[in-house]
């Protein structure tokens, strides 16, 4: 039975050619990179994670992150410390001029804490993020599973 392998080569081909684009916001000298949140259940907590782009030639900062979904948040940094994964909490996540900074897994994230409702993937959450020089820009993010 060939078939199976048959559809499977189709969905990869369909999927790396109708693949999502990468989302990108430009707010100033600010890009803000293919920004998504993992599925979570109502009550809990997620990470949310972009690349930042600073194509200016001034540092920034990201200070905050606000999800109308969430009762609160903050910014995060995962570490190793011996062994253990470790989150501090962060006043902001430097952006280098013309550099960039990644939130992603094991590193920076903005923390969603308790979540409004349940985020499935494909859903979309709106988070205002707040720059120290830029301002704030509202974006949305696509949920995905972790
Ligand atoms: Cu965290």
């Amino acid at each position: 039975m060939k078939l199976p392998v048959f559809f499977l080569g189709l969905c990869v081909l369909m999927l790396s050619a109708c693949g999502p684009q990468v989302q990108t916001t430009k707010f100033g000298s600010i890009e803000i990179v293919d920004p998504y949140v993992e599925t979570a259940e109502s009550g809990g907590n997620t990470d949310a994670y972009m690349v930042l782009k600073n194509t200016g030639g001034e540092a920034d900062a990201l200070v905050k992150a606000e999800f109308p979904d969430a009762m609160d948040s903050e910014i995060h940094e995962t570490k190793m410390v011996g062994n253990v994964m470790k989150m501090t909490h962060l006043d902001a996540v430097d952006i280098p001029a013309n550099g960039q900074v990644a939130l992603k897994p094991g590193s920076f994230h903005a923390m969603m804490m308790g979540l409004k409702k349940d985020l499935k993937a494909g859903d979309k959450v709106k988070a205002i993020l707040t720059f120290a020089k830029a301002g704030s820009v509202t974006v949305e993010m696509e949920v995905r599973n972790p």
